[in-house]
């Protein structure tokens, strides 16, 4: 990657997703948690050169959406536009720099729907038949044996731990099974799937089940809020196909042909292990049946857990924003903590302590302190000016953190990044102190050096905390930050002039 970055970057496109969330109440840590990841790559590539197209937004149709309106007493259009406000709000204050916020009952994406449907019908692909079984209105899906658990005699979803509703309807099928083959190929052969587990995970249910063909429509009986299926009135569209389509719409399919292939070719897909399946079987085979590839990478991330269970709306188990924005009194902070915490693998308690200790620990007395220790010397010992002078042995050091930094970067691993950024840091603590500058007559060359550190690991923190990492830069002299790999280069700054020493993070009270 970082070759194709030297190559030219004018050639270089990216396209970032996160889920469309349902926005049934205001976002919570966990819906954060994805956002703030996939925000941290499209900053990083742009960082680097790449052009990229930042899509994120809510997924408003479907029974869902429908009951809690109707619970409030609100009309469901009157409701989603409320709440679509909400979550702009959240993403404005956690600094999400999104190319564009879709909202699935946009009359673009309404056509967009019945286009990919009425090419589907038109294709043999569609089929009406009949469905029955056990619905989860809040996961939006029909459940088979095998699948749910059973509590006093009844169907309970697993992961939402209420009752399913028994369901017994006409319907209409799209047909999977014919894509069996070529999904299962996709995910056995192709690296798409991050980490490979999960894509291990899913073949194995397909090579267990098979893949079924999908009831798609809804009749309008049951649920009224939805796109209406192109060839049947009595119908909407499935909740989960009209929202994998946003992906597309995003792009301006089926208009611009052009753009979307420029920008899909290099499609990174964020989601929460929750929606993997529909993801890969469901979206790989959706996307087969349109000609289109499927994605080219999909991340996958496991959950936020409060007390060992998911932590979500239904569970009621939810750690507010606002309360951790609150509590460190920077919303970048928040996105350090959670890109400092984020973990594909496992699922990762939510802890305060643990939020704490990364705060004073990486934050505060670790870079903050560095920074300032930094600034002050500079200023005291050669009246804010430091000119080119390397020492070469210890930029080896900050050299090679600094590679595998950038290169957990580029294979989306933040978390790692992160590490590396801070082991400057703390390389270059230990450095001054060695070198003790304020007792030699000529400081020049040590504390040069400090300030390309310190300049190296700001650098892979701008994608994290932007406006913190900018005025930090500031305060030695750094106006702007450029883009492409040339700026990493130890050496690269002439000379730095610091105006101040800042305080970029206080104590917690
Ligand atoms: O599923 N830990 O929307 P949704 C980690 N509309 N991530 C979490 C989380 C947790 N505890 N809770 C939520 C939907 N998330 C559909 C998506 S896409 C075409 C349609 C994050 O509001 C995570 O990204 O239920 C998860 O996949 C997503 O929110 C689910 O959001």
């Amino acid at each position: 990657m970082t070759n194709t970055v030297r190559q030219g970057i004018e050639e270089c496109y990216m396209y970032v997703t996160t889920p469309i969330y349902y926005p049934n109440d205001k976002p919570h840590l966990g819906h954060a948690y994805t956002t703030i990841l996939a925000d941290v790559i499209s900053r990083w590539f742009s960082l680097l050169g790449y052009n990229v197209y930042f899509l994120t937004g809510t997924d408003e149709h479907g029974l869902k959406l429908q009951r809690e309106a109707d619970k409030r007493g609100v009309s469901t259009k009157e409701f989603v536009d409320q709440m679509a406000g909400v979550f702009k709000e959240y993403w404005k204050v956690l600094g999400i720099g999104y190319s564009r916020f879709i909202r699935t009952t946009e009359q673009e994406h309404e056509e967009v729907v019945k286009y990919a449907v009425s090419r589907l019908w038109d294709r043999g692909y569609i089929y009406p038949g009949k469905y029955k079984g056990w619905y989860c209105t809040a996961c939006e899906k029909f459940y088979g044996e095998g699948e749910y658990i059973i509590e006093n005699n009844t169907p309970v979803c697993p992961t939402h731990r209420r009752y399913l509703e028994y369901i017994e309807e006409d319907t209409y099928f799209l047909r999977l099974s014919l894509f069996k083959d070529q999904v299962i190929k996709l995910l056995r052969e192709g690296s798409i799937v991050y980490p490979k587990h999960f894509s291990d995970e899913v073949l194995s249910k397909i090579e267990s089940e098979g893949l079924q063909d999908l009831s798609i429509a809804r009749p309008k009986s049951r649920v009224s809020w939805g796109i209406e299926l192109p060839f049947d009135s009595r119908y909407v569209i499935y909740v989960w196909i009209d929202a994998l389509l946003n992906y597309l719409t995003g792009l301006g399919y089926p208009k611009d042909m052009n753009r979307v292939e420029r920008y899909w070719k290099n499609s990174v897909q964020l989601i929460g292990k929750d929606i993997l399946w529909f993801h890969t079987a469901i979206w790989f085979a959706l996307l087969a049946m349109l000609d289109l590839p499927p994605p080219n990478k999909l991340l996958v991330h496991s959950y936020l857990t409060v007390k060992g269970q998911k932590m979500g709306k239904s569970l009621g188990n939810v750690v507010s924003i606002d309360d951790m924005i609150k509590r460190y009194g920077n919303p970048e902070v928040v996105r350090f903590i959670i890109a400092r915490i984020a973990n594909y693998d496992k699922d990762v308690e939510v802890s305060w302590d643990v939020y704490d200790s990364i705060y004073t620990g990486d934050l505060l007395n670790n870079y903050g302190n560095l920074v300032r220790r930094a600034t002050t010397l500079t200023i005291k010992t050669l009246n804010g000016r430091a000119t080119r002078d390397l020492d070469g042995e210890f930029a080896n050091t900050i050299d090679e953190l600094k590679e595998r930094s950038i290169n957990l970067y580029n294979s989306f691993e933040i978390s790692g990044a992160i590490k590396h950024a801070l082991d400057i840091l703390h390389e270059t603590n230990a450095y001054i102190n060695r070198r003790e500058p304020w007792r030699t007559s000529r400081p020049n060359q040590t504390i040069y050096t400090v300030l390309e550190a310190i300049r190296i690991a700001s650098l892979l923190f701008y994608p994290i905390m932007p406006v913190t990492v900018g005025g930090i830069l500031n305060s030695i002299g750094l106006d702007r930050v450029g883009q492409g790999l040339e700026q990493f280069r130890l050496g690269y700054v002439d000379e730095y002039s610091v105006r101040e020493s800042p305080i970029p993070f206080k104590k917690l009270q």
